[in-house]
Formats: C-alpha cells, sequence, structure tokens
C-alpha cells in the first residue's frame, strides 16, 4: 500500500570550507558564531526549517523539515530533499560567514545531487543541473561541473572548484562515504512508518542503524505518517547522517559520513543488510591526508556480496580524489 503521494528523496547537498586570507590558521574565525535566529531565516529562503538540534566540542548538528545541516569551525554542509530551494542559502551565507563568523574567503565547494526521479516538480533553478551551474557560477570563480554515470539514467551531479592555476587546498584529512539507495525492500520500509513504530528510537533499534558505529550520540526523527531522518555526532568532528523516503512507488534513503575508514567494504554491506536496496550508487571523496586516500584503489575491484558493479567512475579534483559506482541487486 502507498503510505501518501509522491515525495522526491533525491536531496541537494552543499559543502562549503571558509577561510581567512590573514589568518591562515584562523583562530578568531568560527560559524559556529552564527546565531540560530540568522539560520533560521537562512533556511526560510531554502523552504525548510531546524526541527532538532544537538552538539558537541567539534560539530553542531541540526535536523531540519528536509533533512540536515551540519556546522563545523570553518565547514558548512547543508542536505535538503523533496522541492527545497538549496541555492538561496548561498549569498546569505556568505554574508553571515564574514560579517560574523570572520571568514573572508571560500577554501572550497561542493554542490552535488544524483537525478531527481521528477525534475518538472521542482523549482528552478533545480529543475537542471544547467541552470544550477548557472547560479553558483555568479558565486564562485573557477568552477567546475561533472556528471557522472548515465545521463540518460542514474547519474550524480557534481559542481566544485577545480581552478587551472595553483589553488589553496584542504590539509587536513578528509573524506566523505555518500550512499545513496532506491527500490527498497518495502518491509525494511516500513519500519519507518507511524503504523510500525511509534517513536524514532523504535525505528533506529528496529531497522539496526544504531549499530552502524559504535559511541554515536544520535538524533533521530519520525514524520507523520511517515518517513524518517537521523544525524549522529561523533568525537572529532564527525558525523553521520540518514533520511528515509519509505513510500513503495518511490523509496529513496541516503547515508552520509565523513568518518575515517581505511576501507568502507564492510560499512557499505552493513547499509545493504539493513536497507535492502535494490540499487544504490556509492561516492568517496577522500584527500591526500586522508587514510581512505589508498582505498579508492580498492575500488576498482570492489564486490559487494548479491550486488552487480553496472559503472565504476574515478575523478581527480583539486583537493580530493573521487570514486563514483552505480551497483544493482544481482539476479538470485
Ligand atoms: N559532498 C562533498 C564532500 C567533499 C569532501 N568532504
Amino acid at each position: 500500500s502507498d503510505y501518501c503521494g509522491f515525495f522526491e528523496g533525491t536531496e541537494k547537498l552543499l559543502e562549503v570550507w571558509f577561510g581567512n586570507e590573514n589568518d591562515h590558521y584562523h583562530n578568531d574565525c568560527d560559524l559556529r558564531k552564527i546565531p540560530r535566529s540568522a539560520w533560521e531565516s537562512i533556511l526560510k529562503l531554502v523552504k525548510c526549517e531546524i526541527i532538532s538540534f544537538k552538539k558537541n566540542d567539534a560539530i553542531d548538528a541540526y535536523v531540519l523539515s528536509e533533512s540536515s545541516m551540519f556546522v563545523s569551525k570553518n565547514r558548512f554542509i547543508l542536505k535538503t530533499c523533496g522541492s527545497t530551494t538549496l541555492l538561496r542559502c548561498i549569498e546569505p551565507l556568505l554574508y553571515v560567514a564574514k560579517e560574523i563568523a570572520g571568514f573572508d574567503e571560500v577554501l572550497d565547494v561542493y554542490y552535488s545531487r544524483k537525478n531527481f526521479m521528477r525534475p518538472q516538480l521542482q523549482e528552478k533553478p533545480h529543475t537542471a543541473f544547467e541552470d544550477e551551474v548557472e547560479v553558483l557560477e555568479s558565486y564562485f570563480e573557477d568552477g567546475a561541473a561533472y556528471c557522472m554515470g548515465r545521463v540518460n539514467r542514474d547519474c550524480w551531479y557534481l559542481f566544485t572548484l577545480n581552478p587551472l592555476t595553483p589553488a589553496k587546498v584542504i590539509e587536513i584529512p578528509d573524506q566523505t562515504l555518500e550512499v545513496i539507495m532506491q527500490n527498497l525492500d518495502p518491509k525494511v520500509m516500513k519500519i519507518f512508518t507511524r503504523e510500525a513504530c511509534s517513536t524514532a528510537k523504535e525505528a533506529t533499534t528496529k531497522s539496526g542503524i544504531d549499530k552502524i558505529f559504535p559511541n554515536v550520540t544520535i538524533d533521530d526523527f519520525l514524520f507523520k505518517p511517515c518517513g524518517y531522518s537521523m544525524n549522529g555526532i561523533m568525537k572529532g568532528g564527525y558525523y553521520m547522517t540518514i533520511h528515509v523516503t519509505p513510500e513503495p512507488h518511490c523509496s529513496y534513503v541516503s547515508f552520509e559520513t565523513n568518518f575515517p575508514q581505511n576501507s568502507y567494504h564492510d560499512v557499505v554491506m552493513r547499509l545493504l543488510r539493513i536497507f535492502k536496496p535494490g540499487k544504490f550508487i556509492m561516492t568517496l571523496f577522500a584527500n591526500e591526508n586522508s587514510v581512505a586516500s589508498e582505498s579508492l584503489q580498492e575500488y576498482r575491484n570492489v564486490k559487494f556480496h548479491g550486488y552487480s558493479k553496472k559503472e565504476l567512475q574515478i575523478c581527480h579534483l583539486k583537493n580530493y580524489d573521487m570514486t563514483y559506482g552505480l551497483f544493482a541487486k544481482a539476479p538470485s
């Protein structure tokens, strides 16, 4: 049965790293100086709102009505689904980052998303990647736009800074794994409905989400009548986030983390056992100093039991190497 109508679970994802021209270690700068009221006004433009908040000494994590936001000292991450207008946050974000947090330069930018199930339901410029790129280019110089995967089917778009001339790099070890799953097992998706679970915590434990990583402070939310979001924060500024759209005709689950691993094979296998997707895409970013940089090579020959690899692409960027892979359930 359908729990409700169509919902575009596919998120738009923005990550911005800030710096200060005269203060290399940006001792006095911090995005966490930006007050909640400023974030609320910015998110209003994006068409979503804050529904929950948790923090530790390294990261502020917000669960939003449409996905999540993570604010660290000099890195901002916003992930929003549905028909939100994420790119409208850029102008006010650059303003508050300068005027309140003290950052006067942008070190790096990543805007990415999978192809929408129903692009016609988006608001401009999100109806087409080319139009999104035009907006991004109006704010950021030296932007490079990529499409990984099949332009006529499952694909993943990325805009980032990749100047032809030497540029500043992110020196601290950094890595991001994203797994975007579709055509999920309806029995698993049922867990993320109010019919099956009365609290978010129940859905978190029943599904096994609480076992993906140890020592995570979880902030979870179960929507009415269905849908689920969780943020997890760990020591050292690491985060994980999961968003579930359980409706059978448009099921979608995303997982993202910057938690360092030499190999993400076991993490991905855990996700596949929990969610049982019919297909998924995996993207992994790792910079030179990251422990995950070696594992990028591993993905050339990676195998996930029960799934076959349809595509694999490797992209060398300014700060990071990135791998994109599409996998589909192998016939049993
Ligand atoms: N989503 C972009 C990730 C870039 C590396 N942290």
